[in-house]
């Protein structure tokens, strides 16, 4: 199929970070970095763990990375044969996005290897790699397939007390040091060779090995199935990764491939995008939807997904505003069930959020920046690192992005919209939204001589500017988060009693009362010309353009925002702020004022972040600024295929895929391009294609039922499937 596959030539050891990312292969319970079998935690090798987190001593906690079970390595006549180290005659990597299918292909000169790996979308412990070795030459082979004992962390180590086990299945069975988690990883190997297999364990990890004098044509196979537990999967968790791999073993990598394949087939049935006339926008599209496809957590009914997915432990592996805000939306339109368990985890982890609160001196739901397990801030006081004086920069996202239990409640109110579903709300998210409610309550601003209420010392989702009042993104999502509260009473007129129950259970009967005042009292912003200020003071700061703001960049690994950062005193930010706001409550605002404030903001925004482009594109689709629309989506659409987004934020490394992006991209197609519109229940298109789409089609649920939409620049219908 066209525009389904990502290639590249060559073996490229300076963007060896970037392309484990571009070359991901995922199912939501684990995922591996896309480079070669060979590579190893030099080369940034990693499985990551969905859910399962570690600290080590006083550094920051951070999402395990289990033991590397396709670890093959060869070596001919004594030479290793790495792509990393030997002289390749020509090293190629395929991914193909239907399949999360990861191919390459090697030539060594004396031999070449050819392997196709994945991770299974069937059974999600299973990872498995089929290998064909070619011998151009005489000589003598050796391959090691195995369980090496490095494993790359940021923040590591997390694995301990290693025990190694050899014979047919290996097994490295080890423990992480905060909270004693079992890490289990096996690995059964087919080889369609007859030589005898011999088994070393030691310091570097559990390996078989097989040594045969080869002659020039010969041909070796070998299937390599690995298996992954964790305690908090099953007591037993070493045995049933043996038992996942052995089985493997039995029924075959092709049989194995095939369920694979079949698993993928029904995801895309329910959620693949067709988008005709440009083929690189196609292609682009595909990744998007492959890249957040293979994170979703399939396999857990609460859990969220981390801001760089599965793709290592980038950002501490936390749960941010992205999942709410940026791939909910994909998922609730196309499978729910993925949508629910987003927001499962967040009810889960209200307790976090109340103790958060409490923290801070507040009552109610004050949820975690970064979130890990069982809702635990994983946000630090210190989360940049000057590049010049190495010193750890205070950073007040943690205390000061408010609007994040907002973002929550907005997502949860639509999950009932859009599906019609209640049962979210009756088990836990009611709770939720008025424990949110009740923290923005009591972190409101009254005063003395006027009627009107701040929301003072906030940071909106522009970072560059911190410890503002009234930032009118935040003060727009309280106002919603508010009246969701009060709209709760509607959606269970026919559960009143149940309903006055939960209020009082949470002792709710007097902040009920304040509700609507405070919805009347919140400070609208300032509005000059139809631009609507971004927060208190924002006009009177510097206007000058990015470019002179770059300019005055005295490192290229500067980070512009805090206290000392080149945008803090401008009026240059670094993501979509108003425009998001504008995109999210599209009926507040005529197209003349979204129009208005896109070309105030869009020239003095960074995008620094890869959140910012498909707020923008929303906004440029309704107003008809269709060529910066398009443009804007190709970025958005396109960054895991060009490895391209921010990579540093001071000393940080921030790289890795882009979930939310990921998500935008089909924002951007669905709710910008088609203008789908799913009101309570019923469905709506306006479309707005670019001239460079001949057409677009895709799956989408509303209330229940699967439809279909067309569109082309004739005609938009939706059908039932
Ligand atoms: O949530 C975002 C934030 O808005 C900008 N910095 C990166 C975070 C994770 O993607």
């Amino acid at each position: 199929m066209e525009n389904a596959i990502l290639k590249k030539i060559g073996y490229d050891a300076g963007n060896i970070a970037s392309d484990g990312n571009r070359f991901l292969c995922a199912n939501g319970y684990m995922g591996m970095r896309g480079i070669p079998e060979e590579d190893g935690s030099g080369q940034y090798a990693a499985v990551t763990l969905a859910g399962v987190y570690d600290r080590y001593r006083d550094r920051w906690r951070e999402p395990v990375n289990a033991p590397h079970g396709l670890s093959v390595r060869l070596s001919f006549d004594g030479a290793s044969m790495t792509p990393a180290s030997a002289e390749t005659v020509r090293h190629e990597t395929a991914l193909d996005y239907r399949y999360g299918l990861l191919s390459r292909d090697t030539d060594y000169g004396p031999l070449s290897l050819h392997s196709e790996r994945f991770l299974s979308m069937a059974d999600c412990h299973l990872m498995a790699d089929c290998l064909r070795i070619r011998i151009r030459r005489d000589g003598m082979l050796e391959i090691r397939a195995g369980i090496p004992d490095d494993i790359w962390d940021i923040n590591g180590p997390h694995l301990f007390d290693k025990q190694y086990q050899a014979g047919r299945i290996l097994c490295c069975e080890a423990v992480t040091g905060e909270k004693r988690i079992t890490v289990a990883t096996a690995q059964h190997a087919v080889p369609a060779f007859a030589v005898e297999e011999t088994y070393e364990t030691g310091k570097g990890g559990v390996f078989r090995v097989w040594r045969k004098q080869v002659r020039s044509g010969e041909e070796l196979a070998l299937s390599v199935f690995a298996g992954v537990y964790t305690s908090l999967d099953r007591g037993d968790c070493k045995a049933a990764a043996e038992e996942t791999c052995l089985n493997a073993g039995k029924k075959g990598f092709d049989a194995c491939l095939r369920e694979h394949m079949q698993a993928w087939d029904a995801i895309r049935d329910r959620s693949e995008m067709v988008l005709e006339g440009d083929g690189a926008a196609a292609l682009a599209l595909r990744a998007s939807q492959y890249h957040l496809n293979c994170i979703a957590p399939r396999h857990a009914g609460s859990m969220s997904i981390p801001a760089r997915g599965l793709s290592g432990q980038t950002y501490k592996g936390a749960v941010f505003w992205d999942a709410e805000i940026f791939y909910f939306p994909m998922f609730v339109h196309t499978q729910p069930e993925i949508a629910r368990s987003l927001l499962a985890y967040r009810i889960e982890t209200l307790p976090g959020a109340l103790k958060k609160a409490a923290e801070y001196g507040f009552r109610g739901a004050f949820y975690a920046w970064e979130s890990q397990e069982g809702g635990e801030e994983g946000c630090t006081n210190f989360n940049v690192v000057d590049v010049f004086t190495h010193r750890p920069v205070r950073t007040y996202f943690r205390d000061k992005q408010i609007h994040i239990s907002a973002d929550i409640v907005y997502a949860l109110r639509s999950y009932y919209e859009i599906t019609g579903d209640r049962s979210l709300l009756e088990n836990g998210g009611a709770e939720v939204i008025l424990e949110c409610a009740r923290f923005y309550l009591n972190r409101s601003n009254a005063h003395l001589d006027r009627d009107d209420v701040d929301y003072d010392d906030v940071i909106g989702p522009d970072e560059y500017h911190e410890r503002v009042s009234n930032n009118a993104f935040t003060n727009r999502m309280i106002r919603h988060c508010l009246e969701s509260a009060l709209r709760l009473e509607e959606i269970f007129t026919d559960r009143r009693g149940w309903f006055e129950a939960l209020l009082k259970k949470l002792a709710y009967e007097a902040d009920w009362e304040r509700l609507g005042t405070l919805i009347q009292r919140i400070r609208g912003p300032v509005i000059r010309g139809g631009v609507i200020e971004q927060f208190d003071g924002y006009f009177g700061l510097e206007d000058c353009s990015l470019e002179t703001v770059r300019a005055r960049l005295c490192h290229p690994k500067e980070y512009w925002g805090g206290d000392h950062g080149v945008a803090g005193t401008t009026q240059i930010i670094k993501q979509a702020d108003v425009i998001a706001m504008i995109a999210l409550f599209p009926g507040d605002f005529t197209d003349e004022e979204a129009d208005a404030n896109w070309a105030y903001y869009e020239p003095r925004t960074e995008h620094g972040s890869s959140l910012s482009s498909c707020m923008y594109a929303l906004t440029a689709c309704r107003t008809g600024r269709l060529d910066e629309a398009w443009d804007l989506f190709l970025r958005t659409a396109s960054i895991d295929v060009t490895g391209g987004g921010k990579q540093w934020a001071g000393e940080i490394y921030i790289g890795g895929t882009h979930p939310a992006a990921n998500g935008g991209a089909w924002m951007i197609a669905a709710l910008g391009f088609a203008g789908l519109r799913v009101v309570r229940g019923e469905a709506e298109l306006h479309p707005r294609l670019p001239r460079q789409i001949t057409r677009l089609s895709f799956p989408f649920t509303a209330k229940g039922k699967q439809l279909q939409a067309e569109i082309t620049h004739h005609h938009a219908v939706i059908r039932p499937r």
